[in-house]
This record gives C-alpha cells, sequence and structure tokens, in this order.
C-alpha cells in the first residue's frame, strides 16, 4: 500500500503540556513520525508520497468537516498570539480560559476579540500546544488524508496517511488531545463525496475518539465505532461511554466499547471483533483506521498491555473486515517503538489482502 506522509509535520513541535498539575514535555513530538518513516522505508511495505492537492480541493474537504469559525481561527492564531506580546513569539499559546458546554450561562455565540478567549472557546484542554507552525503542519496532515482517500476511489484495496499532529480528538469547532484538525473524519468524509456510500470508521487509539464521534453523531451514512480506555478513568473522560449510540439520524450509528485499564491482547481483541461484526452488519463499503498505537504495554500515558507482535494480528484481523481501508497514524508515545508497532500492523494487513 501506498504510504502519503507530511513533509510539513514538524513544523508543529510544541514545547510543554499541562499534564497531571504541571508542565512537562510534549509527549506528542516530531520524532514519533520519523520512526515510523525509517521503519517503512527499512522494510519496503509500498511507495512513500507526500500529498499533491491543491489548495482549493484542501480547503473545500477541511470545510466539508470543520466550521469556517473554527479554521479562521487557527488560520490566523499564530500571528494574533504574537500580536498579544512580541515575548510570545519564544512561547506556545495554550488555552486557559474555558466557555463549558451549553448547559451554563456562558455564551460561546459571540465571538470574543480577545485571542487568550478565543483560544479557550475552540479547545477543551491545556495539553494541546499551538505552535508557530501548527495551522500549516495541520493542513498537511489533511491533505495526506485526501490524497489516503482519493487512492481508494481509484481503486486501490487500502493507503495510509502518515501524519502529525494526530485528528482524532478534534472536532467541528474545537481542538484538544494533541489534535487540531480531524484527519480520519476528513478522509471519512472525502470517501463519502467521492461516491462511497456507507463509510465505516474504527478508532483503534487507546484514547476515545471523541471529535470524530461528534462530527458523524447524528448521521447514518458514516458508521462510528472506538475501542478504547473507559472514560471512567482515562482521557478525554467526557465522552466514549458504551451509551452513546448516535442520535437523530444516526441512532443506531455509533458503537463505543470501553475496556479498563489494565486490558491485554485477549479482551482487546474481543472487542475489536465485536465492532468489526457490527461494520459488516452495516455493510461498508469503506472503512477508516484511525490507527493509534498508543496501547502498546510501553506506552508512556496509557494502560492496555499490546506487545509489538500483537500488531501483526491486529493487521490480520483488520484485513478480514474484507473493505477497502485508509488507515490514518495518530496516538502512540512510545517514541522509538511505534514504528516497529505501526509498520507490524499495516504489514500483517498487507500480507492478509
Ligand atoms: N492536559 C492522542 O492519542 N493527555 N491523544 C492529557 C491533558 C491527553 C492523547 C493531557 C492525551 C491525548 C491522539
Ligand atoms: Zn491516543
Amino acid at each position: 500500500m501506498k504510504t502519503f506522509h507530511n513533509p510539513h509535520h514538524a513544523l508543529h513541535q510544541g514545547r510543554e503540556e499541562m499534564f497531571r498539575g504541571r508542565m512537562v514535555p510534549c509527549h506528542e513530538v516530531p520524532a514519533r513520525l520519523d520512526y515510523v518513516l525509517a521503519e517503512l522505508q527499512r522494510r519496503s511495505l509500498g511507495g512513500l508520497h507526500t500529498p499533491e492537492v491543491n489548495d482549493a480541493e484542501l480547503d473545500a474537504a477541511i470545510a466539508r468537516v470543520h466550521d469556517a469559525r473554527y479554521t479562521q481561527f487557527l488560520a490566523s492564531a499564530w500571528d494574533e498570539w504574537v500580536a498579544m506580546d512580541p515575548a510570545n513569539a519564544q512561547r506556545d499559546a495554550l488555552p486557559s480560559v474555558w466557555p463549558l458546554g451549553n448547559r451554563h450561562a456562558f455564551r460561546t455565540d459571540v465571538l470574543p476579540q480577545n485571542f487568550a478567549a478565543r483560544l479557550g472557546l475552540f479547545s477543551y484542554d491545556s495539553g494541546s500546544p499551538l505552535t508557530a507552525g501548527t495551522w500549516a503542519a495541520a493542513r498537511g496532515g489533511a491533505a495526506c488524508a485526501l490524497a489516503a482517500a482519493r487512492e481508494l476511489l481509484a481503486g486501490e484495496r487500502a493507503a495510509f496517511a502518515l501524519t502529525r499532529p494526530p485528528g482524532h480528538h478534534a472536532g467541528p469547532d474545537f481542538f484538544g488531545g494533541y489534535c487540531f484538525l480531524n484527519n480520519s473524519a476528513i478522509a471519512a468524509q472525502a470517501l463519502r463525496d467521492g461516491g462511497k456510500q456507507r463509510v465505516a470508521v474504527l478508532d483503534v487509539d487507546y484514547h476515545h475518539g471523541n471529535g470524530t464521534q461528534t462530527i458523524f453523531y447524528e448521521r447514518a451514512d458514516v458508521f462510528t465505532a472506538s475501542v478504547h480506555g473507559d472514560p471512567a478513568t482515562e482521557y478525554p473522560f467526557f465522552l466514549g461511554h458504551a451509551d452513546e449510540r448516535g442520535a437523530g439520524a444516526g441512532e443506531g450509528f455509533n458503537l463505543n466499547l470501553p475496556l479498563p485499564r489494565g486490558t491485554g491482547f485477549e479482551a482487546w481483541c474481543a472487542a475489536l471483533d465485536t465492532a468489526i461484526d457490527a461494520i459488516d452488519d452495516f455493510n461498508a463499503d469503506a472503512l477508516v483506521v484511525p490507527m493509534g498505537l498508543d496501547t502498546f504495554e510501553g506506552d508512556p500515558i496509557s494502560g492496555f498491555t499490546l506487545k509489538s507482535e500483537d500488531y501483526d494480528t491486529v493487521g490480520r484481523l483488520l484485513a478480514a473486515a474484507g473493505v477497502p481501508t485508509v488507515f490514518v497514524f495518530e496516538g502512540g508515545y512510545a517514541v522509538a517503538e511505534v514504528g516497529v508497532n505501526a509498520v507490524n500492523l499495516l504489514e500483517g494487513f498487507c500480507r492478509s489482502i
């Protein structure tokens, strides 16, 4: 399968994130992608490409998933951050005030002029630094997702969008969880717009894909499934429970399979099988896999115990779904192992199709 990698990813390079009450070096670092790219080269899985997508097509694909008010905010955020204080050029932007949800009296319909207020309006955590190159890197990632979707529309069995920052926590108008543009949702929507009738998203990242769920929650044409750490104890905490089944026309088209911290491969696989069966029942004609490798036993911020060799099996199980598949790189913070784990999964998939 072809890989589309983001040549601009390293423009997004956060310094520190708020983590358990203190500032720590960012977990989501450029080296993550470099390790995956090096392993893909070493094992020659398929062609390595940078996406060829023009700006107008890219803007249109992003606008299918994200609100204009939000993308306009992202596009000018860095300049406005530096305009607040020239010394900010040496610091990342982190939010520190939020309007809460709509059950509260705070208004979200009036756009604040104050940049710190807008940073809070469009985010939900303080762990996702917005940096000088965030917008350029995130756009480059959306282009990878779009290029991978186009591979499927041209008849290919699979494609890989290798990009960072990741995407599955980003919603229509919010960033968080290290994510700014929802690459997996952009790929899924591009597949719909290109003629696929029923697109499934199967999120295997350790963390619930709250952004993707939110984007498609009221739709019956995109089935979203996620196997993840139970939000009762795990990030993103406020979404990802089993009773979230979709709403309106989308009722029954969202499946959450939360698992307790400490879950091992056998129980994780049983949940994956449940998700694949549901996708089979949905009769999907395309599949997007937000591919987080933070289910790995050595991951520094997660709690499952998958081993490197297990990812080969994961790839085989995903291939058995028998649906054209776009893989999108998401989490995975055991930096030195993330390349081997990612390529184990992709190789397991390729060997089984
Ligand atoms: N201040 C992904 O794997 N950790 N994102 C808590 C909050 C956030 C993980 C920090 C973990 C996000 C794509
Ligand atoms: Zn994750």
